[in-house]
């Protein structure tokens, strides 16, 4: 090559393509590359002393593990107890509800968020009051429920203190069919939008389990939470196109105000029994009769029961129960769409409805939660399978500082952990295994 064709405009011009291309591959690279897989500083040499004793408020300047470099890039602070989004939880038994001795005729679960109105808390749920306890799709018929949501209505109870709650009696019936939840009505949770009441459900226009546990999301409105109750009688949350993830069920709807919008999420639930996975979804309106628009990013959380969120600082917190991998963690997101988790904890409560002052106020800080009503299923046996309400405590909240609530060393007594043992056919395995 000589300086003749080296200076010719064309080689120039191809030398200056290949700066910027090299240019362009390293910025890439660098974007490309996620979380550090440790702290990016040289390792301690020989001579350096060890991480300190007291564990630092701060992220250390110093090279980190990956574990202690999530610890602080991850959480709210380094140790659960300053971490405002950890929590234990504790639970108590509600006064005033009867269920015929546990003979699985009445049920009550579900609960939906508690709400104050009128001096008092409201707590909406799914009522079973059948002549017989569930009994399964094939022998299920007009009086006999197939599940334990199924011939269910809408009822709610009232308490002072949230302790002892008075049974109010329905707020939402089962429509003539053909119209949406002729078959049941259940899993309601509440949003309070413009001084107007309106009560998400599911919707069955089968016994469920007939195929899987198909329905979509019916809702009712009202001027005051006692009612009357006016059904919308129109699917507002329709299932997803076929071979969608939610195409069958649209379960747990649960509204929230974030961004001046109203925030659905519900649970919907992949591949079918019984390899069922369940995760969350979400769809925003600006209208609560809809239309609801789902997330191009759904699911948004990939673990999880029945939903249970709240406004936190300037986002949105999550309680993740009972299925996925990330089942029993609190997560967090910013914009109410992706999540992170901001702590592991135990004993979650199932189908959660937290006390939530600012659900609905559109808060840029929500201050977070330390009680609701949540549920046991199958609370005696599958013959008298039924469902009772209780309530759970926590310090989830900004403006509670409860140290019993923040202890993480957990200890439950034999008997708990006995009640988790072994099946029959675990054990024959376990004996045919012997060597
Ligand atoms: C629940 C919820 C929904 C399901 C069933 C009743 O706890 O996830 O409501 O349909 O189980």
């Amino acid at each position: 090559m000589n300086d003749q064709t080296f200076s010719s405009p064309t080689l120039q011009r191809h030398f200056t393509d290949y700066l910027l291309w090299c240019y362009l591959t390293v910025i890439i690279l660098v974007a490309c590359n996620p979380e550090p897989q440790s702290e990016q500083k040289a390792a301690p040499s020989d001579g350096e002393r060890g991480f300190p004793f007291n564990l630092p408020k701060e992220k250390p300047d110093r090279a980190l593990s990956v574990a202690m470099a999530r610890n602080y890039n991850n959480y709210l602070a380094p140790r659960p107890e300053h971490n405002e989004l950890y929590s234990q939880f504790k639970y108590t038994e509600l006064q005033g509800l009867d269920y015929n001795n546990g003979d699985g005729t009445i049920s009550r679960r579900d609960p939906s968020k508690v709400i104050f109105a009128n001096e008092k808390y409201y707590v909406w749920y799914t009522h079973r009051e059948t002549p017989s306890p569930p009994q399964g799709v094939d022998q299920s018929n007009d009086t006999v429920p197939s599940t334990d949501w199924d011939l269910a209505e809408i009822w709610y109870a009232t308490s002072e203190d949230g302790f002892t709650w008075e049974e109010q009696g329905v707020a939402v019936l089962r429509p003539p069919k053909p119209n949406v939840g002729w078959r049941s009505v259940s899993t309601t949770d509440i949003l309070v939008w413009e001084g107007k009441y309106y009560l998400y459900y599911q919707g069955f226009m089968e016994a469920s389990g007939k195929r899987g546990d198909d329905c979509p999301v019916a809702v009712s409105y009202a001027d005051s939470p006692d009612g009357p109750w006016t059904p919308h009688n129109e699917i507002v949350i329709p299932n997803g196109a076929e071979g969608e993830w939610d195409q069958y069920s649209i379960h747990d709807p649960y509204p929230l105000v974030h961004q001046g919008k109203i925030y659905v999420y519900y649970k919907s639930d992949f591949d079918g029994d019984p390899r069922l996975v369940r995760m969350q979804g979400l769809a925003i309106a600006d209208n609560p009769l809809g239309p609801f628009e789902k997330h191009p990013l759904n699911p948004v959380i990939n673990s999880g029961h029945e939903t249970t969120l709240f406004p936190f600082k300037s986002g949105i917190a999550a309680l993740v129960s009972r299925d996925g991998n990330e089942h029993f963690t609190v997560q967090y997101a910013e914009d109410g769409v992706n999540f992170e988790i901001a702590s592991i904890t135990s004993l979650i409560p199932i189908a959660a409805g937290p006390y939530i002052p600012d659900a609905f106020t559109n808060t840029q800080n929500g201050r977070g939660i330390t009680w609701g009503i949540s549920h046991i299923t199958n609370a005696t046996t599958w013959e008298q399978s039924h469902s009772i309400l209780l309530r759970f405590d926590c310090d989830l909240s900004q403006d509670v500082d409860d140290p019993e609530m923040k202890r993480h060393s957990q200890y439950y007594k034999p008997d708990f952990y006995y009640q988790h043992g072994l099946t029959q056919r675990q054990r024959e395995r376990i004996m045919a295994d012997k060597k």
